[in-house]
């Protein structure tokens, strides 16, 4: 099994009490949430040696991210940044189920992420380096970054996986469709949700997507470049177009309780997949059965799998031509 290597930002995350309010005395868990390291922390307990790429405030809030995520058995490389806080994030949840998400990032140290940030010798050890669209959201220096990093692992071979995850807090359609386009079509493996595939091709937003207009856009996405388009159809499950071929895979049937962290999941299983050889179709496989175990429990990643938990998950991939 290879290595994975991944660069972005993580934040602390608060969560409000069940009634949704934040009132004087309220106690507010607190834990961390990042795509990048969800990912990582994913793969880590899938027994996949991985690396996470950041940078921290010199705080509190740095201190309880870099514990945790190393906790989990991710290497972490995260400057310090003595100017800058750790970025935080507030979930807002009625009954137990998620609301509403507010971010306190602008101006974070991730956000002033750099060149002088990335390893070139540990990106260019990578078996697999993974990337999303938040990255690029977060400023200018974390755009030259990625791409430094995209640079450095496909001069050493490296496989480039590449999560769209738009989020539409940080910036404008008009403004994210053409980096994250440029992004795709550098990648060998993209992750994205319909309406995230119709963004990468400059079109409107898709309604009720199912399966078939789904591989619709993933055969469109990979004409850009990309391998491999994966596109997620949630409670439906998933599809890849890889090659010339379309394998679709049904998700394994679940009571959502908490969605966020349930595409990070799903990139982490099928990359756990992937940088073990497997075909296609058990990719989709892992990646559905790791969706669904996260969107049973409340938490960002904290339901991830275990490898044997993982094993033991039911799933079906099928080649559909
Ligand atoms: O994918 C889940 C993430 O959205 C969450 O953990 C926070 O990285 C995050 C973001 O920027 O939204």
């Amino acid at each position: 099994t290879g290595s994975v290597v991944t660069l972005g930002e993580t934040m602390a995350l608060l969560s409000t009490p069940p009634w949704g309010r934040v009132t004087g005395g309220s106690a507010l868990p607190v834990g961390i949430g990042g795509a990048e390291s969800n990912v990582a922390i994913g793969l880590a307990r899938l027994g996949v040696p991985c690396t996470w790429i950041s940078r921290v405030g010199d705080d509190a809030l740095g201190d309880l991210v870099v514990r945790e995520v190393r906790a989990e058995g991710v290497r972490v490389l995260a400057r310090r940044d003595p100017e800058a806080p750790t970025g935080l994030m507030l979930k807002e949840l009625r009954g137990g189920a998620p609301r509403r998400v507010g971010y306190y990032r602008r101006g974070s140290a991730a956000s002033l992420l750099s060149t002088s940030d990335i390893d070139e010798r540990v990106v260019g050890a990578a078996a697999v380096v993974h990337l999303t669209g938040i990255t690029p959201a977060l400023g200018p220096g974390p755009r030259e970054a990625i791409d430094r990093v995209v640079e450095l692992a496909r001069s050493a071979g490296a496989l480039v996986s590449f999560d769209v995850n738009h989020r539409a807090a940080l910036w404008s359609p008009a403004q994210a469709s053409p980096v994250l386009a440029r992004l795709a079509a550098a990648a060998d493996v993209v992750f994205a949700g319909p309406e995230e595939a119709a963004l990468l091709l400059g079109r409107e937003p898709v309604d009720e997507p199912g399966f078939d207009l789904g591989e619709e856009l993933a055969r469109a996405v990979a004409r850009t470049g990309p391998r491999t388009v994966v596109v997620k159809l949630g409670a439906l499950g998933s599809l890849a177009f890889d090659g010339g071929r379309v394998h679709r895979a049904a998700a394994v049937p679940v009571t959502a309780v908490d969605p966020v962290g349930a595409g990070d999941a799903f990139v982490a299983g099928y990359l756990s997949g992937a940088v073990a050889g497997a075909a296609v179709p058990e990719c989709l496989r892992l990646g559905n059965a790791a969706g669904a175990a996260v969107c049973a429990v409340p938490g960002d990643w904290e339901g991830f799998p275990t490898r044997e938990e993982l094993d033991a998950a039911p799933g079906r991939a099928e080649v559909v031509r």
